[in-house]
């Protein structure tokens, strides 16, 4: 029986790395560092899950001598706290909306009882910041779990932060579906044992996704529907209906 749902943030909720990536730059611009992402190169960067890690595994490339510096962890952090400051400005300019049906189906979802998590790699600050223009200031309230990034010691592809998700619902990984955008987050799910449904963005069209329960262009909405019919339905959108029967066959398939 499905009893719960886990969203990541970052390129599933919204397709929000190219706010990311301006972010990172006007910090690299800001601290005189003469850094500058392309898409291309942070299409490659996204494969190093966490903002910390991405500057550092970067630093690495470009200079992997100062890479080694006494200093480097603690101006990593410095970097990476201005780099959210401005993420957290951007967004509250306004940033991307939320994908076609992820409002739709928290709300679906919600309203029949289905538990609601978050498991993200992304800093706490930049989920509210994500969230609080979408789902109003209590966003939190809708979610029995909220696990990011900095509460966990190993960041996707390792499932920790989806085994933190699963204890904290108190849920076994085969009652849950789970839903990511990118190659790291679909291999974290199923290393937590969990069906996902991946929806990549332009940044992870390219990765690999096998083993997804489904590969989607998105979740569709009945003003934005899915190019053609849901596999073995006639409906061009995601409900919760579509979700319980995937969920009920890769139920069976596991057994
Ligand atoms: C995506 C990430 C994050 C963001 C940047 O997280 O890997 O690192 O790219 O955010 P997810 P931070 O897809 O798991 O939501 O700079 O705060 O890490
Ligand atoms: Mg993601």
């Amino acid at each position: 029986m499905l009893k719960a749902l886990i969203f990541d943030v970052d390129g599933t909720l919204a397709d929000t790395e190219s706010t990311h990536r301006a972010a990172f730059n006007a910090t690299f611009a800001e601290v005189g560092m003469d850094w500058h992402w392309s898409e291309s190169l942070y299409a490659g960067l996204l494969d190093v899950a966490g903002g910390k890690e991405r500057i550092l595994y970067y630093w690495n490339l470009v200079d992997p001598l100062e890479a080694r510096g006494p200093q480097v962890r603690a101006t990593v952090e410095r970097i990476h706290a201005i780099k959210t400051r401005h993420y957290e400005a951007l967004l509250g300019a306004g940033g991307p909306p939320l994908r076609p049906g992820v409002l739709r189906l928290l709300r679906e979802a919600h309203a029949d009882g289905l538990a609601l998590a978050i498991a993200t790699t992304t800093t706490p600050a930049n989920i509210d910041a994500l969230l609080a223009p979408a789902l109003g200031p209590r966003w939190r309230s809708l979610f029995a779990s909220v696990c990011d990034g900095e509460r966990i010691a190993n960041k996707k592809p390792a499932p920790d932060v989806y085994l933190a998700a699963l204890r904290e619902l108190g849920v076994e990984a085969h009652h849950c579906l789970a839903f990511e955008d990118s190659e790291n987050g679909l291999r974290a799910a199923r290393a937590a044992g969990i069906a996902t449904v991946v929806t990549p963005t332009a940044y992870t069209l390219g990765h690999q996704f096998g083993g997804a329960l489904r590969v989607l262009a998105h979740l569709g909405e009945p003003a934005l529907p899915l190019a053609g019919p849901l596999a073995g339905s006639q409906r061009r959108w995601v409900d919760l209906a579509a979700l319980r029967a995937w969920h009920r066959g890769a139920t069976l398939a596991a057994a």
